[in-house]
């Protein structure tokens, strides 16, 4: 319903853009949403997002801004901060960096020297993200980074990290991944950051949906500072939250986010923050949480069951990796690009313990998640249809070198029944359902 209000809004117009936007909606509807760091947000978290605060502009925190006529703003900004604070059980957020990477880098920018701060946290290819260090990112270039990975099964060590934390002796400590599939155990980084004198960052940007929903152990009291962006598995709009707990941490963070890095924050996305916040305080959401994980446990456990190496054999969170070069002789590229062809988005991705061909733009894995397909209202049950659809494309894929013009596929016939058959599946989902 909110799509055509806002496409026929948009149309009366501009028909142009108001098409671009219907065909995203078509989209979104008609293929198997599987990128684990994506969402459907509700309806109601929509509007707030397309409300009058996207008008208003001001400068400060509640109750100290640099502009008049800021009673709304306030009051708007103080609710998503207290809904935060006692989903998560942190005294303090911030809820105005913009998204995931200046969230980060306004931690950073509040503890840490440039070119004389130290950061440690996981290597990019084994599951960390660009902002923790990665040498591309500005994170990389103003700090001194300690990588750490996996081991040889695919899981963190928690020994190994504390050996290096030891003799590395960072200011700041980072755990939180983008693409781990396992259980973080916070308790553990809390000590170790605690032992070597570090600020413990725990970068929870993809499982905040399920720590909020009691899916996932919560940061809190082992670690210092929590960064979330809050459209993953929080379902909420495009922004991030930073929680902390110390009071010289709250005010460094603050002055870090405004005036260090940002001007005006975006009230609307405030807005629909809090509202997301309230959602997430509720019983259907905790189910919803708890849910992602059963789906992606058994979609884990079909796809194994059919032969696919799963990276650390299965998951405890709402994503999982396959190395569909172990597992198929296919580069994670290939495999993605053609899935889309089929109507299963998700996306190629480094694994760890990978083949020496693996490259960030060039790796043998694919990542997928549960976040999507459960807001539709999937079940356990649906995942053994999804698995048999990602297992019958994948057999149908060509292997080996690939001409410019030659048809990737064994069997196009396959292909387009597969297709149909998967768009059908697809739209008899409604896209939110919790
Ligand atoms: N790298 C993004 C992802 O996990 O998709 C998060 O920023």
């Amino acid at each position: 319903m909110i799509e055509k209000t806002i496409t026929s809004l948009v149309e009366a117009c501009d028909p142009k853009a108001a098409a671009i936007l219907q065909n995203e909606d078509e989209r979104q509807t008609a293929v198997l949403r599987m990128i684990p760091s994506e969402n459907y947000a509700s309806p109601a978290v929509r509007a707030a997002l397309a409300s009058t605060l996207s008008n208003k502009y001001g400068e400060g925190y509640a109750g100290r801004r640099y502009y008049q006529g800021q009673k709304n703003t306030d009051a708007i900004e103080l609710l998503a901060i207290e809904r935060a604070c006692r989903l998560f059980g942190y005294p303090h957020a911030n809820v105005q960096a913009l998204s995931g990477a200046p969230a980060n880098l306004g931690v950073y920018t509040a503890f840490l020297k440039p070119f004389e701060g130290r950061i440690m946290a996981m290597r990019l290819d084994h599951g960390g993200h660009l902002t923790h260090g990665s040498p591309v990112s500005v994170t990389g270039q103003w700090f001194e980074i300690m990588h750490y990975g996996c081991n040889e099964n695919d899981v963190l060590d928690y020994d190994e990290i504390r050996r290096m934390a030891i003799e590395f002796k960072p200011n700041v400590l980072v755990c939180g991944y983008t693409a781990y599939p396992r259980t973080i155990d916070f308790a553990a980084f809390g000590a170790i950051a605690r032992e070597v004198g570090a600020i413990s960052l725990a970068d929870v940007s993809h499982i905040a949906g399920l720590i909020a929903g009691g899916a996932h152990p919560s940061p809190f009291p082992h670690i210092d500072v929590v960064t979330f962006t809050t459209h993953k598995t929080l379902r909420g709009p495009r922004g991030a939250i930073i929680l902390s707990q110390k009071p010289e941490h709250a005010e460094a963070i603050d002055k870090a986010v405004f005036p260090g890095l940002q001007g005006g924050p975006h009230f609307a996305t405030i807005a629909s923050l809090a509202v997301a916040l309230h959602e997430a305080e509720s019983d259907g959401f905790r189910s919803y949480s708890a849910q992602v994980v059963k789906n992606a446990q058994a979609l884990a456990a079909h796809l194994m069951e059919k032969g696919y190496h799963v990276s650390s054999g299965g998951t405890d969170n709402h994503l999982l990796l396959v190395d569909v070069r172990k597992s198929a002789s296919l580069p994670g590229k290939r495999v993605a690009e053609l899935l889309e062809d089929v109507g299963i988005v998700l996306n190629f991705n480094t694994v760890p313990n990978a083949s020496d061909r693996q490259k960030p733009l060039f790796p043998d894995g694919i990542r997928m998640g549960t976040p999507c397909l459960t807001t539709r209202g999937m079940k356990e049950n649906h995942m053994a249809a999804v698995a048999d659809f990602i297992h019958l494309a994948i057999s149908n894929m060509k292997t080996g070198k690939i001409e410019k013009d030659d048809n990737p596929w064994k069997d196009p016939a396959v292909t387009g029944k597969l297709a149909a058959d998967i768009r059908a599946f697809a739209l008899s989902f409604p896209t939110f359902t919790w």
